[in-house]
C-alpha cells in the first residue's frame, strides 16, 4: 500500500535507482525530509538487471547507512581481476596494489531491494508508479514536482529537486538547452549480456581481449553466472542462439592450456549499448542532477552505479551543511566537485573500453598497439597499480551520517 505523501518536502527526488534511494536515506540520517518519485512499480525497480561490481567506497557507504547487512552475507568480495589476451591470463592483484581496497560482486537489483527496505523501515516516502513527472520553477521561488498517481494529479512543493532519474529521465531535459553543455560518444559496438545457470567459472572476473572481440566472465552467485560478449549494436537477441554464444565464448576465452567454459542453461539475454556522456553543469538553480541523469559510462570499468553513489554522497553532505549550518558553499561547489570525479571516471571507462574491444574495420597497426599496451601493463607494477587504484575507486568525498560503523575490506575479509 502506498503511504500518503505530503504536499511539501525539503528535497524532492525524481527516480528510485541507486542514486535516488541512497540520497534519500543519507538525507534522512541528517534529519532532512525528502520524497522519492518513481515512475515504475516497486516490483519492476527491484528486478531490473544491471550492475554487479561495487567499489570499496560504495560497500563502505552502504554499510555505514545500514543497508549493507545482506550484501555482506550474500555478496562476494574480490581482491583481483584477470586480464586475458593472447591465450594467457594475467592476474591484477587489486587489493595488494590499492592499499587493501577491494570490490564486491553483488547485483544492483539486490542493492535496490536493500535500499527500498531500509527507506521504508525508516518511515521514508517512495512514491512508486508515479507517471508524467514534471519539474517546475527551478529558477523561481516555488520549486515543485508534479506527477500522476492513482488516477490523480499531484504536486509536491520543495526547496530543491534532485534529478536521479537516469539517462532517459525528465530532469536533465528540464534544464534549458542554452544552460547546459552535453558531451557524448557512442561506441561502434555493444555488449551481449547473459545469465547462465552454472557453477562459478572463475574465482575472479576475467576481462578478455581477442581478435574476435571482447568478452567478460562475471558472476552473481554460486549457481548463476553473468557473461558478456562484444556484439554489433544493431544485433537482435534472436541473432544469438545459445550455440552461437557458446562457440564464440569458447574462441574468445581460449587459453593455451585449453581451459573452457562448461555449458549451462542460459535464462536471460539482452543487448547493452555503449556510450560516454556528460552533462555540464550538474546544477541549474534549485535543480541538481546526480548519477546517470548527468553522465553515462561504458560498463567496461564497472563504474556507473559507483559514480551515482559518489555524486549523492557529495550532495547529501552539501545539503546537511545547508540545513544544519546555513552554509551554502557545498551546494555551490557540488557541480564542479562532482564533475572532477566524473571526468576521471569517464577517462578510465573509455580507456578500459578502448584497451579491450575490437574496433570496426580492424586496423592491424591499432591491434598491435592494443596488444603492446596490454603486454606493458602486465609487465609493469606501476601501470598495474594505476589500473588497480582506478578500478577499486577513489575514497568517496563528504561526510557520512553513520547508522553504524563502516566495514572495511580488511574487516570484511576477516
Ligand atoms: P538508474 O538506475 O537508471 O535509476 C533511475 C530511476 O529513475 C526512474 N525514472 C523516473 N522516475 C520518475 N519519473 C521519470 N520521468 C523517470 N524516468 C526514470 C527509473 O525508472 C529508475 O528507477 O540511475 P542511477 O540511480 O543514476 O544509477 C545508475 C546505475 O543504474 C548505472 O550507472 C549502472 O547500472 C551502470 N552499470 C554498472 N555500474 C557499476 O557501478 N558497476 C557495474 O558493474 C555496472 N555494470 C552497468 C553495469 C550498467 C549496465 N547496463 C544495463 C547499462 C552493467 C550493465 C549491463
Ligand atoms: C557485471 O557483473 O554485471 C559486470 C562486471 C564487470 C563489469 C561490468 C558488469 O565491468
Amino acid at each position: 500500500m502506498q503511504k500518503p505523501f505530503p504536499a511539501r518536502t525539503q528535497v524532492a527526488i525524481v527516480g528510485a535507482g541507486p542514486a535516488g534511494l541512497t540520497l534519500s536515506h543519507l538525507l534522512h540520517l541528517s534529519g532532512i525530509d525528502s520524497v522519492v518519485i518513481e515512475s515504475r512499480s516497486r516490483e519492476d525497480v527491484e528486478s531490473t538487471l544491471r550492475a554487479g561490481v561495487l567499489e570499496q567506497g560504495t560497500i563502505d557507504l552502504l554499510c555505514a547507512i545500514g543497508a549493507g547487512d545482506r550484501m555482506l552475507r550474500e555478496g562476494v568480495l574480490h581482491h583481483g581481476i584477470e586480464l586475458r589476451f593472447g591465450g594467457r591470463s594475467h592476474r591484477i592483484p587489486l587489493s595488494e596494489l590499492a592499499g587493501g581496497r577491494a570490490i564486491m560482486l553483488y547485483a544492483q537489483h539486490e542493492v535496490i531491494r536493500d535500499l527500498v527496505r531500509v527507506r521504508l523501515a525508516a518511515g521514508g516516502t517512495v512514491v512508486f508508479d508515479a507517471t508524467q513527472a514534471s519539474i517546475h520553477d527551478i529558477d523561481g521561488p516555488r520549486p515543485a514536482v508534479r506527477f500522476r498517481h492513482g488516477g490523480h494529479e499531484h504536486r509536491i512543493d520543495c526547496d530543491f529537486v534532485v534529478g536521479c532519474d537516469g539517462f532517459h529521465g525528465v530532469s536533465r531535459e528540464s534544464v534549458p538547452v542554452a544552460a547546459r553543455t552535453e558531451y557524448t560518444h557512442t561506441y561502434p559496438f555493444a555488449w551481449f549480456g547473459l545469465l547462465v545457470n552454472a557453477p562459478r567459472y572463475s574465482p575472479e572476473l576475467i576481462y578478455a581481449r581477442h581478435e574476435r572481440g571482447f568478452s567478460l566472465v562475471s558472476t552473481r552467485s554460486e549457481s548463476v553466472q553473468r557473461l558478456y560478449l562484444q556484439c554489433d549494436p544493431s544485433d537482435a537477441v534472436d541473432q544469438w542462439p545459445d550455440e552461437r554464444i557458446w562457440a564464440e565464448l569458447d574462441r574468445r576465452l581460449e587459453t593455451t592450456d585449453g581451459h573452457g567454459l562448461s555449458r549451462g542453461g542460459i535464462f536471460q539475454k539482452g543487448v547493452v549499448q555503449m556510450r560516454s556522456f556528460v552533462c555540464e553543469p550538474m546544477r541549474f538553480g534549485a535543480l541538481f542532477l546526480a548519477g546517470d541523469a548527468a553522465h553515462i559510462v561504458p560498463p567496461t570499468g564497472a563504474k556507473g552505479l559507483n559514480l551515482a553513489v559518489a555524486d549523492v554522497q557529495l550532495l547529501a553532505t552539501a545539503f546537511a551543511a545547508y540545513y544544519g549550518d546555513d552554509d551554502r558553499a557545498g551546494l555551490d561547489t557540488y557541480s564542479a566537485e562532482a564533475l572532477e570525479r566524473v571526468w576521471a571516471v569517464q577517462h578510465f571507462s573509455w580507456w578500459m573500453t578502448t584497451l579491450l574491444h575490437r574496433f570496426g574495420n580492424v586496423d592491424p597497426l591499432e591491434e598491435r598497439l592494443q596488444r603492446a599496451q596490454l603486454e606493458e601493463i602486465v609487465a609493469s607494477v606501476p601501470l598495474q597499480t594505476s589500473l588497480a587504484e582506478r578500478y577499486v575507486g577513489r575514497p568517496l568525498k563528504g561526510r557520512v551520517p553513520r547508522a553504524r560503523l563502516p566495514a572495511t575490506a580488511i574487516a570484511l575479509d576477516a
